[in-house]
């Protein structure tokens, strides 16, 4: 949101326009500034347009998908175990502004997949949800860092989402079973 912002804001040349942009940017209320402009169709087109952005394209491909390179379904493990995040058909960034095709993993834990374009959860360690916004392709499981991977069996689930964490669906999701022994 906040590049957007700046991007538009670059753009534009207008003053009242620039006060309308950033206050939406900040979800403040405009009422103010609204009710001391012409609300000329450029105006108007130019801030719908910041509402309706970014138009997720969260289209699946036949060969793009998701896979864990050293796990296998019913596979027993030992802590520590440094598990690898495989995709095929995307490419790994960095969190940002998303773009076509490209994304992050995210490793979830007892956890189904998330429906496409819904956010993978912020904050939810706790629950399962660990993004990879670096663009890491492995980690390390520590019962330190994933305190639900006791002794037993769990799921690991793999989850690619776009730059702003808005998911690709079960179609870019992949789960294995393993004991951690
Ligand atoms: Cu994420």
């Amino acid at each position: 949101m906040f590049f957007l912002c700046v991007k538009v804001f670059n753009t534009m040349k207008h003053l009242i326009i620039i006060a309308l942009v950033i206050g939406a940017c900040n979800n403040a209320p405009i009422a103010a500034e609204q009710s001391a402009t012409d609300t000329s169709n450029t105006t108007a087109s130019n801030h719908d347009n910041h509402q309706d952005m970014p138009a997720a394209d969260l289209n699946v491909e036949k060969g793009q998908s998701v896979y864990f390179p050293n796990l296998t379904d019913g596979q027993e493990i030992t802590l520590p175990y440094v598990v690898e995040f495989g995709v095929k058909g995307m490419e790994v960034e960095p969190a940002q502004m998303p773009s076509k095709g490209k994304g992050h993993h995210h490793l979830l834990i007892d956890q189904g997949a998330v429906t496409a374009g819904e956010m993978v959860p912020m904050g939810q360690e706790q629950n399962g949800y660990y993004h990879f916004g670096k663009g890491q392709t492995k980690d390390t499981l520590s019962l330190a860092k994933y305190p639900m991977l006791k002794k037993g069996t769990h799921k690991l689930r793999l989850q690619f989402a776009n730059g702003l964490h808005q998911s690709y669906g079960p179609a870019m999701s992949t789960e294995v079973m393993i004991t951690i022994k």
